[in-house]
């Protein structure tokens, strides 16, 4: 049992805080995922009055309002750079951290205690936390969220129990999401669960990679019947510990394959979403095949897909894989394969997928200069995949946390704009490669410059004079923005 706690607490560690078996004494309302008998449970998923009483719709008031409470730089119809600002964001609210993040980590115990818990994995209480979710977005202004399958509703006895909990479920969101709100994304929870601990699709027992086959097949379906835009895979136990005892070759063989079935059962079923992998390395296994978006670019080409999936680029996995957030936006952009951005950041100390709200100006700068690049994101958009710190234990922080991750990006455009009417950093970057606008030049461009022209130029040049890349100027004019 012992043992079985410290498991438990490790799970926390992952950014996913999702149905777990949480076995804590002193825990507030959580409840194991099938233990629900041990737990008080609820008969109805009514709740009298709101779940925000006193929040209310949260409006724009400038960057000089005191008001926690209101946007400071986020003005969802202000138009900038050509675009609503709503466009350009695409804001969505993960429901894992939101409404399932208890605020446990590795060593200490859940802290969060909202009111409309009661302790119970119930299908009742999913049914009230998916009220919550909507009176949640309603109030922060935003029209798209995002799920895991069993986030939103709870395991059955057997797949089948199982997904009729999840059609339950699912059809209140639909009533509840009403015209206006829909997924950003949806996703199977494919790593919790002790069956999958090698991996779905990479399992090296057949059972598993069709259990998982089913899971997605169900997760895509209600998905698109809710609207949702996208689609996304994410591998956390797609990967290997060792190499010793791993086919590496036929599970890379494999995950292509479930792929492929993945692409086939979308256009069959007619759900016109774009299909995203999101890179992570490490956490909770190392040697991955998605360890950054270099790598499930180079997978993707390698099985043929390349046509078929976009990726969602996590800034907090981006660091964790060596490379600023800012680096893998540049890479799946200047690849085709920009599609979406789970918004968050790690804590620069620590180290681990800590999934923190995004509040640092200049990288929120630098990931609005690709957004713009990329001409926006739409059909993917911004999900916060970002849970309050543990000691944040007031409902209210829910909305001030999101409230300053939508102001932090908002401000990163804000400061784009700046910079691309300011000009200077452009015609910095424009004179550093202005040696290769002359003939040679183009004609390199055009793949027509071989040796023997070049070593005739060089010779004919003689030493080439290097000048400065003016690096602190360049960090100086960006500053002057932020
Ligand atoms: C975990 C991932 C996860 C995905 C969805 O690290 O970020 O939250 O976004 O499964
Ligand atoms: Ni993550
Ligand atoms: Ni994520």
């Amino acid at each position: 049992m012992e043992k079985m706690k410290a498991g438990n607490y490790f799970l926390y560690l992952f950014c996913l805080i999702v149905v777990s078996f949480p076995v804590i004494a002193v825990a507030p309302p959580t409840c194991p995922a099938n233990e629900g008998s041990k737990c008080k449970d609820s008969d109805s998923d009514e709740w009298k009055g709101e779940f925000f009483p006193g929040i209310p719709k949260i409006k724009y008031e400038g960057p000089k309002t005191k008001n926690p409470l209101a946007f400071k730089w986020y003005n969802a119809e202000e138009e900038i750079l050509g675009k609503k600002m709503k466009d350009w964001m695409r804001f969505s609210v993960a429901f894992w951290h939101t409404f399932r993040g208890m605020g446990g980590d590795p060593f200490g115990a859940p802290t969060k205690n909202w009111p409309w818990e009661d302790g119970t994995n119930s299908l009742a209480m999913a049914k009230r936390r998916m009220r919550a979710n909507f009176e949640f977005l309603d109030k922060l202004g935003v029209d798209l969220w995002c799920f895991h399958d069993r986030d939103i509703a709870p395991d059955g006895e057997t797949l089948k129990e199982t997904n009729a909990n999840l059609d339950e479920v699912v059809a209140l969101a639909k009533e509840l999401q009403g015209t206006k709100i829909h997924p950003l994304w949806g996703t199977a929870q494919l790593f919790l669960h002790p069956r999958y601990m090698h991996g779905g699709a990479t399992s090296s027992e057949l059972g598993v990679y069709a259990f998982a086959a089913a899971q997605v097949k169900k997760a895509m379906e209600v998905t698109h019947y809710l609207g949702g835009e996208n689609y996304v895979f994410w591998g956390g136990r797609e990967g290997y510990q060792t190499l010793l005892n791993t086919d590496m070759e036929r599970e890379l063989d494999h995950m292509a394959r479930f792929m492929e079935a993945a692409v086939a059962y979308k256009k069959k079923i007619g759900f016109n979403g774009t299909l995203l992998i999101e890179p992570k390395p490490q956490e909770p296994t190392k040697h991955q095949y998605d360890w950054d978006a270099a790598t499930t670019a180079n997978f993707l080409r390698k099985y043929g897909l390349i046509g078929q999936f976009k990726l969602n680029i996590e800034c907090n996995h981006a660091t964790l894989s060596g490379h600023s957030c800012h680096h893998d936006l540049e890479t799946a952009r200047i690849n085709g394969l920009l599609g979406n951005i789970d918004a968050n950041t790690g804590d620069p100390q620590i180290g681990w997928d800590t999934d923190q709200f995004l509040m640092d100006i200049g990288e929120a700068t630098l990931v609005m200069l690709s957004v713009v690049r990329n001409g926006g994101l739409a059909p993917g958009g911004f999900n916060f995949d970002a849970k309050l710190r543990r000691e944040s234990t007031d409902v209210e922080d829910i909305f001030i946390a999101h409230i300053a991750g939508m102001d932090t990006l908002a401000r990163g455009l804000r400061n784009v704009d700046k910079l691309i009417s300011d000009g200077s950093l452009a015609e910095l970057v424009r004179k550093r490669y202005q040696s290769f606008d002359s003939e040679i030049g183009a004609q390199i461009k055009a793949g027509k410059a071989d040796f023997e022209m070049l070593e005739k130029a060089a010779m004919e040049w003689g030493e080439p004079k290097v000048p400065s890349a003016k690096q602190e100027l360049a960090e100086m004019i960006f500053q002057s923005v932020l």
